[in-house]
């Protein structure tokens, strides 16, 4: 499939997504979530791609936002609804069930945030500038941002972040925890895809559990959480790879995961 504004690039086992509006520095319309909608719907099912690099086109932007001329025209209903969309996108990525690493590469602002947000693992270039200008514009994040934010980097810095509207740079945001690493621009694309390859290096099956246990379980008690880590545990200890990953260790070689 063809898409206006992303292009998608796949290489042994990574999809690159790069959102691509330029002249809008990559802000998010409609047609633009649909596309990333589409495209997150048929990675969870190519089974040829097993981690994801997502990123923005050029060297300003990863996505500046929501498009606010979007924005203007919206009412209680059709905001409630928009919202509800793009939770529904965005979770498509949080469970994709295959590593997800954000490539920031400029302002991730607003929508973009959230987008970044989304992702398992954030790296940023040098010049990245994150935020939650929204509260400027008379709105708040409707993608998500509320939720992550707080759980990711807790309650007070989130709040600030949430509540000025102000932009984060990269250093900042690596010592809030808002990012795993700053790496020069022009190392940022190879370094997201390294990290990625070595993620998929691993079996594919333990990722997707992981992955599972670690999003299913942060919202809930801890022991209702640990039952379901047990429960994926158990099902995994039931895999050919996970005899296959302990048979290789023991016999000195390398595994050849299979995904089952
Ligand atoms: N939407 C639409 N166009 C945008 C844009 C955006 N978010 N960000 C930039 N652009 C456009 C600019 O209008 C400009 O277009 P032209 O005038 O050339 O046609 C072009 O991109 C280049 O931008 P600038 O000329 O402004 O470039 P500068 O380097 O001077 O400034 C900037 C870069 C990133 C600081 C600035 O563009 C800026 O402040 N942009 C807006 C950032 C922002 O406020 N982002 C948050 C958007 S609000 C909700 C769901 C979601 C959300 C809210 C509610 N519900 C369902 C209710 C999320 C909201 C947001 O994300």
């Amino acid at each position: 499939m063809g898409y206006e504004n992303l292009q998608v690039e796949r290489k042994d086992g990574v999809a690159v997504v790069t959102v691509s509006r330029p002249k809008k520095l990559n802000a998010l319309n409609t047609k633009t979530i649909d596309e990333i909608d589409a495209i997150f719907t048929a990675l969870a099912s190519d089974d040829e791609v097993r981690g994801v690099v997502v990123t923005g086109a050029g060297e300003k932007a990863f996505v500046a936002g929501a498009d606010i001329e979007e924005l203007a025209g919206l009412d209680a209903e059709s905001g409630r609804a928009l919202s509800e969309r793009g939770h529904r996108v965005f979770d498509r990525i949080e469970w994709l069930g295959k590593p997800v690493v954000a490539a920031i590469n400029g302002f991730a602002l607003g929508g973009g945030c959230e987008l970044a947000l989304a992702c398992h693992v954030r790296l940023a270039s040098e010049n990245a500038s994150l935020g939650t200008p929204e509260v400027k514009l008379g709105l708040m994040c409707g993608y998500g941002g509320t939720q992550r934010l707080p759980r990711l980097v807790g309650r007070g810095a989130a709040l600030e972040i949430l509540l000025t509207g102000g932009r984060v740079g990269a250093e900042e945001a690596l010592r809030l925890g808002l990012v795993n690493r700053v790496v020069p621009l022009e190392q940022l694309l190879p370094e997201a895809e390294a990290l990625v390859r070595e993620m998929i290096a691993n079996g594919p099956l333990a990722l997707r559990a992981t992955l599972e246990a670690v999003h299913g379980g942060l919202d809930r008690p801890l022991a209702e959480a640990q039952e379901g880590e047990a429960q994926l545990f158990g099902e995994l200890c039931a895999s050919s790879d996970a005899g296959e990953g302990t048979s290789a260790f023991l016999e000195k070689r390398a595994p050849r995961f299979r995904g089952r």
